[in-house]
């Protein structure tokens, strides 16, 4: 990418799409359209239509589309699926319409098939039935890669996508109920010290493993991939490492430095039993993940302590 191009990313004001404009300017792309109050209303059409026709971006990231941890998906299945498919549908046909260079589509981990062989290859993609607690957004961001594949095959449009692993970092969702199970986690460590109690509530078996990724790093493989991978078939974008959700507790909790007792409500539930990319691919075209688990989740209680709890209990 030339250091002038237009970029355009979609959900910029949300912690991936924050965290990968953040990246570009650090890396000199200045030129960013539809940022902020400048991004159009991705649910509508015409919005979006006008959006492109006006700005002309070179190079679209779709980083945008509702998402949530396995709670949120399981209440709101409709909004998940409707918010992901308009918006992707709309930014990807205004794309080819208006000539972009290129397109990463960011999907989601959750898009390969619940009981897949681990660590996942690209290639198990839609070998097997989805998990049910988010099969909704799954298929939203399947159809995605989908759209993304079919106006490469008709127009030879330069359109990819990426498959990251579960992503934390500052600017994330730290809500109780809806947030993914580090923003969660993390609240309710910060709410238990404040309220001295000895037992914090870990939901499901703490058996389920997770790639995380750092946010940060999701956003230089973002770029990395705009730079270099032109091939129709998606890329993982992973950690190379995997954790139990007790293993997880267990690092926050030192962290934090809370010292109570975790106990696993296995009424709620697990989700995927494992969820771990395979990231060779990447890996061989020559991107590494740079941060590690235990620096990565420490800047993100540091952001957490400076830009969301004060000394009161959160919700
Ligand atoms: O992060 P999480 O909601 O995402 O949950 P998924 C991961 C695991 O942590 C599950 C457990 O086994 C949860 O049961 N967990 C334990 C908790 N305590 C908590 C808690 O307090 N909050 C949360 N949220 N989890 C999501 C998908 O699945 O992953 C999305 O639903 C998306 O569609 C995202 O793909 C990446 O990995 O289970």
């Amino acid at each position: 990418m030339d250091k002038k191009s237009k970029i355009f990313v979609s959900g910029g004001y949300k912690m991936i799409g924050a965290e990968i404009l953040k990246v570009l300017e650090q890396k000199g792309y200045l030129n960013i359209v539809g940022r902020g109050d400048e991004e159009p209303d991705l649910l509508d059409q015409k919005a979006v239509k006008d959006f492109f026709n006006k700005t002309k971006p070179d190079y679209v990231i779709i980083a945008g589309g509702k998402s949530g941890g396995i709670a949120a998906n399981q209440k709101y299945p409709a909004d998940f699926m409707i918010d992901n498919l308009l918006s992707e549908c709309f930014i990807i046909h205004e794309a080819y319409k208006n000539g972009v260079k290129k397109l990463l589509y960011l999907a989601s981990s959750c898009s390969y098939p619940k009981l897949s062989a681990q660590p996942m290859k690209e290639e198990f993609l839609l070998t097997g039935h989805l998990e049910s607690t988010n099969e909704s957004y799954a298929v939203a961001k399947i159809a995605g890669i989908k759209l993304c594949q079919a106006y490469r095959k008709q127009y030879d449009m330069n359109f990819i996508s990426a498959i990251p692993a579960n992503v934390f970092g500052p600017g994330d969702d730290f809500s109780i109920e809806d947030s993914h199970v580090i923003g969660a986690l993390i609240t309710k460590i910060h709410n238990a010290i404040k309220n001295k109690e000895e037992k914090l509530i870990i939901w499901g078996t703490g058996k389920p493993r997770r790639d995380f990724i750092y946010v940060n790093d999701l956003a230089n493989a973002s770029i990395f991939l705009l730079d270099h991978y032109n091939n129709i078939e998606p890329i993982n974008i992973g950690s190379n490492n995997d954790l139990s959700i007790s293993d997880l507790a267990g690092i926050i909790k030192e962290i934090t430095g809370y010292s109570g007792e975790l106990i696993f409500d296995t009424s709620k539930p697990d989700g995927m039993p494992l969820k771990i990319l395979d990231t060779q691919k990447i890996n061989q075209m020559g991107w590494k993940p740079s941060w590690n688990m235990q620096d990565a989740l420490k800047q993100t209680y540091q952001w957490f302590t400076h830009n969301i709890c004060s000394s009161k209990i959160q919700e």
